[in-house]
């Protein structure tokens, strides 16, 4: 379907047809980009809310800079939609997120204004300092570098750690922060208190326009003047905020609250801004959703709410005749809360996602005693740390790609302290159409070769619920181990999921089916592949044996030994990296027992797997039903020995 732009919006090809529009079409302009973003989206899909609530900010951005020589880093980027169609994308914007199509998030190779490749939230602030300082080793001082960023993804260490150095320096860096009070779900913690209470102090906004007006006067007559009224600013904010200005106290220069939709206010103030020296942030007041009444009203929801009928505003659901398996997420969710319903020393953990690993489940059950502490993957496992030294039975749920974040804490706040601490990986393997930055790609591998940690993945539902009640029994609880569990995005596969639990024993796999002429070791619901593959290959008289491993670490050796001395031939198959993952454990049993075979480790390659549907990309790798099947017949078929 394809989607026309309005009248203004269809002759911006670059950022420079918009510097050429006088500043009373910007109004149009953005009434014109937002109703293009509600077009596109509603049909095809994608992050919503955040890049409503950033139109103005982004045509003012576009407007006053010089882009792309002055460098714009959108922080975690899914709010940058409105940059993607004003910076030459507008034609093919329909291709977001889709196999070989645009990304979701701005992405360096895409074009020369994606400064800086993002998705994960905190790095503008360090990424744009970087940028103004390497601008200043190369005496290029016009240039400006700004850094766009969410009160959520200010609660996270990085962008502090951005500041603290920032501060020191002379670099010419803005900071604009895009406060809309939420981060996926509301924004949490003593920041969004004190943000809050900057906005709404009456007095110190009244003082505050009248010391802009002057500070906008004052601009044009040079450095002494600039002094005075910075003095003068700066004692009057010092004054009049109960407490000093955060920001002010880290040598950033604060400006504002101001209204982030006030597109001709954004242009004179950011015309300002441009010529105050140094590092400095301008704090915008923006409504995630503005423009769009129900995601304006239901904010979580509307984040990225899929495919939707623009006009009712009602979210488009697939009907089915049948029960449908749930998703791996609400099955972590609600067993947490039946197990934590028994066990009291249970607690859960998340780092701002709980809607997208339904950790909202136990926090509405038993709000005491679950924790949403802000985009701070870091703080999450530590803390988890801490109240594990009390004996408290720690969930700490994180998406593994953010995992990747916290894996010093893992290994020194954790596994050397020999805690046990369980952590569930969510949206582990491929994540679908958020990309390279969002796959997690690289669990297996990482956390298998950490001492004292335990590393599994349910091939079901069943397993899963079955897993999460062994991690928190007696057994491991009074031990010395870490417990991994591990499970992808999307849907399981039993629709009559809520099983007994039961205890599943540590390292100990599941043979799937029996079989003669090749062995297929999976680990995860990727195995469910495997079940199909063995169903080809059957019609073809071949007899695989399937083994479900359920654990990467410690490995089942009793089914390995058995393995390798019936079998010659093994295929390893993984939703995670081939270089240090599953196979590769697999492959060092066989060496270290000195056992020969031919085998081929299915999984990811040593490249960055664009994005796409999942199957598209197991697809690509070659481990989709087909890709194993093919494996299959090429290894048992082909002469050449592959030994390790
Ligand atoms: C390190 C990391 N953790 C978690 C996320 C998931 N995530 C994506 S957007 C988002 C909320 C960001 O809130 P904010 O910065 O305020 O932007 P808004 O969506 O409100 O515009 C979160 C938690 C992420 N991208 N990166």
């Amino acid at each position: 379907m394809l989607i026309t732009p309005g009248k203004l919006l269809a002759k911006i090809d670059t950022p420079d047809d918009l510097r050429n529009l006088d500043q009373t079409d910007l109004p149009q302009v953005c009434a014109e980009l937002r109703q293009f973003i509600v077009d596109n989206v509603s049909v095809y899909g994608g992050h919503f809310g955040a890049s409503l609530g950033v139109v103005e900010l982004t045509v003012a951005l576009h407007y006053v800079f010089n882009t792309p020589d002055d460098q714009l880093v959108w922080d975690v980027g899914h709010q940058a939609y409105g940059h993607k169609i004003l910076t030459g994308r507008r034609d093919i914007f329909h291709t977001n997120r889709f196999y070989k199509g645009l990304s979701g998030f701005p992405k360096r190779k895409e074009s020369p204004y994606d400064s800086f490749g993002v998705g994960h939230s905190s790095t503008s602030i360090s990424a744009a300092l970087g940028m103004a300082v390497a601008s200043q080793l190369q005496n290029n001082p016009k240039r400006h570098h700004i850094a766009v960023i969410g009160d959520g993804a200010m609660t996270a260490g990085l962008a502090f750690e951005g500041m603290n150095h920032a501060g020191s320096t002379e670099a010419d860096l803005l900071i604009i922060l895009n406060d809309n009070c939420m981060s996926i779900d509301p924004n949490v913690g003593a920041l969004r208190e004190y943000l809050t209470d900057i906005t709404t102090s009456p007095t110190y906004n009244k003082v505050k326009d009248e010391v802009w007006n002057l500070l906008g006067k004052m601009s044009n007559f040079g450095k002494s003047a600039q002094d005075i009224v910075s003095k003068i600013e700066t004692g009057l904010k010092a004054s009049l905020l109960k407490q000093s200005n955060l920001f002010e106290s880290l040598h950033l220069r604060y400006f504002g609250p101001i209204d982030g939709h006030d597109i001709d206010h954004l242009v004179s103030v950011m015309n300002d801004l441009k010529d105050i020296p140094g590092p400095k942030l301008l704090h915008c007041l923006t409504v995630k959703g503005k423009g769009y009444g129900p995601a304006e009203k239901d904010q979580t929801k509307w984040h990225a709410p899929g495919l939707f009928d623009k006009v009712t505003g009602e979210i488009k659901k697939k009907i089915y005749d049948k029960p449908q398996p749930p998703k791996y997420q609400d099955v972590f969710g609600h067993t947490l809360v039946e197990l934590a319903e028994v066990n009291e020393k249970i607690v859960g953990v998340t780092p701002a996602m709980p809607s997208g690993s339904s950790m909202n489940i136990m926090m509405k059950a038993i709000p005491d005693r679950a924790f949403d502490v802000g985009i701070a993957e870091q703080h999450a496992v530590t803390f988890s740390a801490g109240m594990a030294t009390q004996g408290q039975v720690v969930f700490c749920n994180i998406y593994s790609t953010f995992m990747q974040r916290a894996y010093d804490q893992v290994i020194h706040d954790v596994c050397i302290q020999e805690l046990p601490v369980i952590f569930c990986l969510d949206r582990a393997g491929f994540a679908g159409a958020d990309g390279p930055t969002h796959h997690g790609a690289y669990d297996l591998a990482f956390m298998r070769c950490v001492p004292n940690m335990i590393v599994a993945s349910p091939m079901n539902e069943q397993e899963l619920r079955n897993l999460m009640f062994t991690a928190q029994s007696d057994t491991i609880q009074d031990g010395t181990q870490a417990f991994t569990i591990r499970y992808p995005r999307g849907e399981g596969v039993m629709p009559n999921w809520r099983t007994p639990l039961e205890q599943v024993e540590i390292g100990k796999g599941r043979k799937i089916r029996d079989g003669k002429d090749v062995a297929i070791l999976t680990i995860g619901p990727i195995g469910n592949y495997a079940v199909t593959a063995c169903e080809f290959l059957e019609k073809e008289s071949i007899r695989p044996a399937h083994y479900d491993m359920r654990f990467v670490k410690p490995l089942d050796e009793a089914m390995l030994h058995e393995i390798f001395q019936r079998y010659d031939n093994v295929i390893t198959v993984e939703d995670g990296c081939l270089m240090g993952g599953f196979g590769s454990a697999v492959v060092e049993f066989m060496t270290d027992h000195g056992y020969v075979a031919r085998v081929k480790r299915l999984g990811i390659p040593d490249a960055v797997i664009e994005h796409g549907e999942q199957i598209d990309l197991h697809r690509e790798c070659g481990f989709d039903p087909q890709g194993i099947a093919d494996a299959v017949r090429e290894l048992i078929y082909s002469k050449r020995v592959v030994t390790a």
